[in-house]
């Protein structure tokens, strides 16, 4: 795939940073910022962020603290590019797309598309052009709605949402979706956190986090496993931070030695910007790839073993006895676990794991937060369960300070699931919408977002509809989903800014602007605001202040509405322009549908929102046992085949998601350069590669025996463990085999592919 705006030569390899956020992070985001924007839009967008009664920061999930004890400047360097990149001045107009051709536009790189500003009009491109030209909203929305009702099936259609979307749209869209006939409802979801979801539901009978920034701040011991919260969730910096200033500890788990993790500046406290910063982990494992499940099944030997010696002083048997299940199976399965096995898988050395089993013992509470490191695997959702056995062990589940935490990515991610986005909602919900609205939602259970391109590929479905995103950048194995976007009758985006898929047509494609989460949003009812809930369940109003970037944006929800009104043209009856006028009818509707909702217009308002109940913080496990679960999980390791090392693909620091900001990744000190693969020197040396050279990255997978190749990356030698290597998403996930997913979630295993590293040879024929 070509990438001609990457320009390698610009590439320079500094050593990695030991420290994060601090003077110069903030800096560099009002730098950024100022490149893009106004100083009056920037300051408005920023002063604005996670304030009561202002913007909801798109950046993350993390939560924002009590309204009383914010800081003025509740955001963090990448929350501000975040917004400030959507604040742009710069707009993408008719005379834009008149100058390129659609093949054109495909060649340019994903930061190129992004920089072009943001979207302004409705745009089509026909199956005889290579352009989009202009098209009137009402011309647009009709051209989806006879795509979609010629459709022999609706499960031909798929509707993608990214995290972005906030609850109010969230829950029109699944209701459209599912009075259309499908639950066709695949989101980034499905690439990102459904591991954690499935190993929670399995075993605490709710797919969701169960602590709250209180907890982690009491917490006597936090792990931070598989994550780097510097680059990904820098104000979770601050909350371990007073962890530590309240006594608590932190132990990281993770192949590199991200800066974050080991010490930290904060920003917006003299301290941070004067002194030397926190030492964030008292202790880092630089675990292999893949260990975890081995280290985890190590502590909960070392655990069950050291209750044996001290009975009763170990396990908290009251908790195990009254809360939970399957123990015996458990305990049986641990104790046949070999060390030899665990030492290999993780690469640890036995009295690391006995230094923090020693923790353990010594905390009341303790927390285990993580995020894609641990479900982006193939065996994700048993190294999750096994995390959970850990906590349950020692009663760690359901009271203040103990819990687990699964760091969510975007913004409303969890909030979106809530609202019915998914396309598996249990069967309760289904009944509750259908009696709500009067009809009956198909309990066929729809395709999640690997299913769906297999299902557009093998020409089942043939109409796909993106409700923010990028669809084509997100999911593995970018050729093959290529050619399934390409080979669908229409594709629509409803999209803020110019990405990758929107150059990537079916025989029709439309590009459907909409306002960002910072611009005002004004309805026939008033102003609107709409609401998301965060990593911790607090739901809680969103209210943009920009004027919107052009007159002619439409809101996601008044998209939904509309192109609702023509597809189901009144069966069921549903009064959606009622919902386009004036959000609080939706959220009425919705408090009506979803649990824990009720009397959502009132509790929304009150400062900070509300908090939904979990259930798992009473002890209360809505499995079908009505326990917390136990479970054996078969211990697996990952290993690569000879000549190969296991790659993952992440974040840069300077990149949100499928769009990168900047070419720099300050924190790995990398900079002017993406297309860069970090490798342990040995492995280098071993390779006979020098360290700067250019190499082809092949992936091999024995499930489809299929080679894939990513041409074209520098050599860097890293501190990642022997064996494993490290490289930028999306850049890479022509390498993902589309199979190639984690056990009971389908997630693609985007942190383990394995490749080899092959000279680059150019067109001339010679190594450059
Ligand atoms: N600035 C910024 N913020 C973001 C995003 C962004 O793109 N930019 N994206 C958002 C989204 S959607 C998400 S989901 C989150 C993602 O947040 P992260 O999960 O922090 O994101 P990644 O960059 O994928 O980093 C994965 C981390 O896991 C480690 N890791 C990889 N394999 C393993 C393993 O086998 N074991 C262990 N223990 N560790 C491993 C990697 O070294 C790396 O530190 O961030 C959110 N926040
Ligand atoms: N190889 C590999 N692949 C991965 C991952 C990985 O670690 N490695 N991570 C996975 C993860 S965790 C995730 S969450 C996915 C992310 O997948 P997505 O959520 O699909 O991707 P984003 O890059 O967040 O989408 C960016 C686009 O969203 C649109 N957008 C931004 N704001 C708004 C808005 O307010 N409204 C609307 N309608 N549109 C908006 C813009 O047009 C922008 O171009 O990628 C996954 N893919
Ligand atoms: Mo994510």
């Amino acid at each position: 795939m070509p990438e001609p705006d990457d320009d390698l030569d610009d590439l320079s390899v500094g050593p990695p940073k030991t420290w994060a956020t601090g003077v110069p992070a903030v800096a560099h985001a009002l730098k950024y910022a100022l490149g893009r924007t106004s100083p009056r839009r920037t300051a408005l967008a920023l002063l604005n962020i996670n304030q009561d009664g202002g913007i909801d920061c798109p950046g993350c999930a993390w939560p924002d603290g009590d309204p009383g004890h914010r800081h003025l400047n509740e955001y963090c360097e990448n929350g501000a590019k975040h917004i400030t990149d959507e604040a742009t001045t710069r707009r993408l107009t008719r005379e834009f797309f008149a100058r390129h051709t659609v093949t054109e536009l495909a060649a340019r790189s994903d930061r190129w598309l992004n920089q072009q500003g943001r979207l302004t009009e409705p745009m089509v491109k026909r199956a005889t052009s290579d352009h989009y030209e202009p098209i009137g909203w009402d011309e647009a929305l009709t051209l989806l709605a006879d795509e979609l009702r010629a459709l022999d099936d609706p499960d031909e259609a798929v509707f993608y949402t990214s995290g972005r979307l906030p609850n109010e749209p969230a829950f029109l869209l699944q209701l459209f979706a599912r009075a259309f006939g499908t639950n066709n409802l695949p989101d980034c979801s499905n690439l990102c956190h459904e591991s954690s979801g499935a190993a929670l539901n399995e075993t605490l009978g709710i797919g969701k986090g169960s602590v709250t920034l209180e907890d982690l701040h009491d917490s006597d011991l936090v792990f931070v496993v598989g994550q780097n919260p510097g680059t990904n969730h820098p104000r979770m910096l601050s909350a371990l931070e007073e962890t530590k200033r309240r006594g608590g500890s932190v132990v990281a788990v993770n192949p590199l030695p991200e800066a974050g993790l080991l010490r930290f500046k904060h920003p917006q406290k003299a301290r941070g910007v004067i002194g030397r910063g926190t030492t964030i982990a008292d202790q880092f494992l630089q675990i292999r790839p893949g260990g975890d499940l081995a280290l985890f099944q190590a502590l909960n030997l070392l655990l069950l073993r050291a209750e044996d010696e001290a009975p009763g002083t170990v396990v908290d048997r009251d908790f195990v006895e009254r809360h939970t299940s399957g123990f015996d199976v458990f305990s049986d399965h641990i104790r046949s676990l070999d060390w030899a096995h665990v030492l290999a898988a993780t690469g640890l050395r036995r009295d690391e794991i006995e230094e923090v089993h020693r923790r353990v013992l010594g905390a009341r509470s303790v927390i285990v937060c993580w995020a894609m490191g641990l479900t982006q695997h193939k065996h994700g959702v048993a190294t999750i369960r096994e995390v959970v056995n850990f906590l349950l062990l020692r009663g760690n589940i359901g009271r203040p300070g103990a819990g687990v935490c699964p760091v969510r990515g975007h913004s409303n991610v969890q909030g979106d699931r809530t609202m019915g986005v998914w396309e598996r909602m249990p069967q309760a919900f289904l009944d509750a919408l259908g009696k709500e609205f009067g009809f009956t939602p198909p309990s066929r259970h729809g395709l999640d977002s690997v299913d769906a391109i297999r299902a557009m590929r093998d020409g089942r479905a043939h109409v796909f509809v993106g409700v923010g995103g990028n669809f084509v950048r997100a999911t593995p194995d970018s050729e093959v989903t290529e050619r399934a976007m390409r080979g669908c009758r229409l594709t629509a985006h409803i999209s803020t800014k110019l990405n990758r898929s929107h150059t990537v047509p079916g025989r029709t494609a439309l590009i459907l602007p909409t306002l960002g989460r910072g611009d005002r949003d004004v309805q026939a009812g008033g102003e609107q605001f709409m609401t998301v809930e965060d990593s911790m369940s607090d739901v809680h109003a969103t209210r943009g202040r920009l004027t919107p970037a052009a007159p002619d944006l439409l809101s996601e929800v008044a998209v939904i509405s509309r192109l609702a009104r023509k597809v189901l043209d009144g069966k069921p009856e549903i009064d959606w322009a009622s919902f386009e006028a004036d959000y609080d009818v939706v959220r009425d509707r919705i408090g009506r549908v979803v649990p824990g909702f009720e009397d959502f217009n009132r509790r929304v308002r009150a400062p900070g929102g509300f908090t939904l109940p979990n259930p798992v913080n009473r002890r209360t496990f809505p499995t079908p046992t009505g326990t917390a679960v136990f479970t054996a999980n078969p211990f697996s390791r990952l290993t690569a085949p000879a000549g190969h090392v296991i790659l993952q693909t992440l974040r840069s620091h300077d990149q949100w998601n499928t769009v990168p900001y900047a070419d720099d990744d300050r924190y790995r000190g990398i900079r002017g350069g993406r297309r860069v693969v970090l490798v342990n020197a040995d492995d280098l040396a071993e390779f006979g590669i020098a360290e700067g050279d250019l190499v082809d990255l092949v992936s091999m997978w024995d499930g489809d025996g299929v080679e894939r190749r990513a041409p074209g990356f520098r050599t860097v030698a890293y501190p990642t463990p022997r064996g494993s290597a490290a490289a930028y998403y999306p850049e890479t996930n022509v390498l993902v085999p589309l199979d190639s997913v984690a056990d009971g979630s389908n997630t693609p295993t985007s942190k383990a592919v394995a490749v080899r590293l092959v000279p680059t040879v150019t067109p001339g024929g010679g190594r450059p």
